[in-house]
């Protein structure tokens, strides 16, 4: 199918692909590369654009496969390089595009560069491509920073010499299997210059840069007192490596750089978007907001306005692989998400959560820009709560000693098909159990159990999905607020595409329209109720 070769990703629909979790090919209960290829007539029926892979690369899976030991490979679990060929070029096939993940800010401690670095010794040109430092006290017992690992405990771990006595300390921002990349050093820039052509010259669409504003650090690793500079995140520097990124992926034509960017500074996250930057970035604001009215859209006034000096497409993310999703969000009292602020375990009411993730869905894919759909979104899957310990692969909750139970709850397996577990994750007559157990009540979140009822929310996203493909109107970058009853948003794409969504106790009026397009659930004598958004034609 031949694509429309306009800055695609300015209004495409992204769908976050997290293979270990999509489908499993060859029944060891994992999911792999050949379980993503026999779902490819489901991603294309369901409307979506592009695909974005979550890394699949030799891996130890300390982190599920964000410590990478080799970027130009596939892990054995997910399969051959051969077969992620021919994934993107079936993809392609299917209409769909594809965005892999970079991870530039770390490796695994089993990366060949790290291994040869730790046995290398201080001192060494091998160290100098990671921080390698002596440790602080009398004998180097102490770490040489107070900087924290985002995942819990110290950033720094302790090598241990020949001897056995204890030797640097190297710094990982993330789980100590993930060694931070020294970015001043010349041999990583051009490794990754490398590493972007590899999978640019396999044609990819796009590529996804994990932790995007983390790669550089002040080089005297200075301690980080409250109220400091951040040592760590947003450095200048940090510009300068992705304009030349940007000057590759131009060099190939049509490419999307786009980077994971948590920074609640619109202005600085607008920096990474300049003309000469990346082409995008996830707006976590949005994802972060209160489901409330007047929240969301000071939320959205503030996206568009931080976008527009730059000329970049605002993003919409609901959920993806590293928060609690959204059903189960939207149904607690506090509807609110941050890293620091999960809120596990808090109550939800699951039917609440999920009325208002229709609602929101209608509402992300009407907005101006590009919108993301993380696997399981289109099916209403909430977060697995329930998970015992024992299950849990997270390195989050093993390093926070538990306080923090971490993101394996949004990230079970999807339910494809049946009554029980694996619900046709794993092909017919495998018996491997998914690596993560999947609740006893999925059985009506399958996407066979969905396909045909006109009422479920795999329906809604087809029905959203195929409307904003079709409407002209959706695809550029202007929206107009239209004056609302108090608690709902009301807006105008365009000259006659208009999105409502009551945010309010008590049902609105619609707008004057001619047509209603979809609603995220049913009218009720004319009026839409709470929690519920309509799709109209205004003229
Ligand atoms: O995440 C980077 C990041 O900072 C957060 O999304 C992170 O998960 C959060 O701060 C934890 O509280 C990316 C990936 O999306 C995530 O899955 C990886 O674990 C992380 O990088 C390390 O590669
Ligand atoms: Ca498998």
């Amino acid at each position: 199918m031949p694509f429309r070769s306009d800055r695609w990703w300015r209004h495409a629909v992204i769908y976050q692909v997290y293979p270990r979790s999509f489908a499993d090919g060859n029944g060891d209960g994992i999911g792999d590369l050949a379980g993503i290829r026999t779902r490819l007539p489901y991603l294309a029926e369901l409307g979506v654009d592009a695909l974005w892979f979550s890394p699949w690369y030799p891996s130890p899976m300390a982190d599920a496969g964000y410590d990478i030991a080799d970027h130009r490979d596939i892990d054995p679990v997910f399969g051959t390089l051969a077969e992620a060929e021919a994934l993107l070029a079936e993809a392609h096939e299917a209409g769909l595009r594809s965005i892999v993940d970079v991870v530039p800010n770390h490796c695994s401690t089993a990366h060949p560069w790290f291994v040869e670095a730790v046995a290398a010794g201080p001192g060494s040109a091998a160290r100098e491509l990671f921080w390698f430092r002596p440790g602080r006290g009398e004998h180097g017992e102490l770490p040489p920073n107070d900087w924290q690992s985002i995942f819990g405990g110290p950033a720094w771990t302790r090598t241990t010499n020949p001897d056995g006595t204890g030797g640097e300390w190297y710094l990982h921002l993330f789980a100590p299997e993930q060694p931070d990349f020294n970015w001043a050093n010349p041999k990583v820039r051009e490794e990754f210059e490398q590493i972007l052509r590899f999978w640019l010259d396999r044609g990819v669409d796009g590529i996804r840069i994990d932790s995007a504003a983390l790669l550089c650090k002040d080089p005297e690793l200075p301690d980080f007192a409250a109220g400091d500079p951040d040592p760590y995140t947003d450095r200048d520097e940090l510009h300068e490596i992705y304009r030349s990124w940007r000057a590759i992926t131009d060099e190939y034509g049509d490419r999307a750089l786009i980077g994971e960017i948590w920074l609640p500074d619109t202005e600085r996250f607008a920096r990474y978007l300049r003309r000469d930057e990346l082409h995008q970035a996830f707006n976590f604001d949005f994802l972060g907001c209160h489901w409330d009215a007047a929240a969301l859209r000071r939320c959205i006034d503030d996206t568009l306005a931080a976008h527009r000096p730059v000329d970049a497409p605002a993003t919409w993310v609901l959920s993806n692989h590293d928060v609690v999703r959204h059903v189960t969000r939207y149904g607690r009292a506090d509807t609110s998400f941050a890293l620091d602020h999960r809120q596990h375990r808090a109550p939800t009411d699951r039917m609440l959560g999920t009325r208002r993730a229709r609602a929101a869905a209608l509402l992300s894919l009407a907005l101006p820009g590009a919108a993301y759909v993380y696997q399981g979104d289109e099916l209403g899957l909430p977060e697995v709560e329930e998970l015992a310990d024992e299950v849990r692969q997270d390195p989050m909750f093993h390093r926070s000693g538990g306080a923090d139970v971490g993101r394996d709850g949004c990230r079970v397996p999807l339910p494809w098909a049946g009554r029980q577990a694996p619900y046709g994750f794993s092909p017919a007559g495998s018996d491997a159990t998914p690596w993560l157990p999947q609740p006893a009540d999925w059985a009506a979140l399958t996407a066979q159990a969905q396909r045909d009822d006109p009422d479920s929310m795999l329906a809604l996203y087809r029905r959203a999905l195929a409307i904003r493909r079709a409407t002209p109107e959706l695809h550029d970058d202007r929206l107009d607020w239209l004056d609302a009853p108090p608690g709902a948003l009301t807006f105008r794409r365009g000259a006659g595409f208009g999105c409502v969504v009551n945010l309010a106790a008590a049902p609105v009026p619609l707008p004057t329209h001619t047509a209603v397009l979809l609603t995220s659930g049913p009218l009720a004598d004319g009026l839409l109720p709470p929690d519920t958004a309509a799709w109209l034609r205004l003229r």
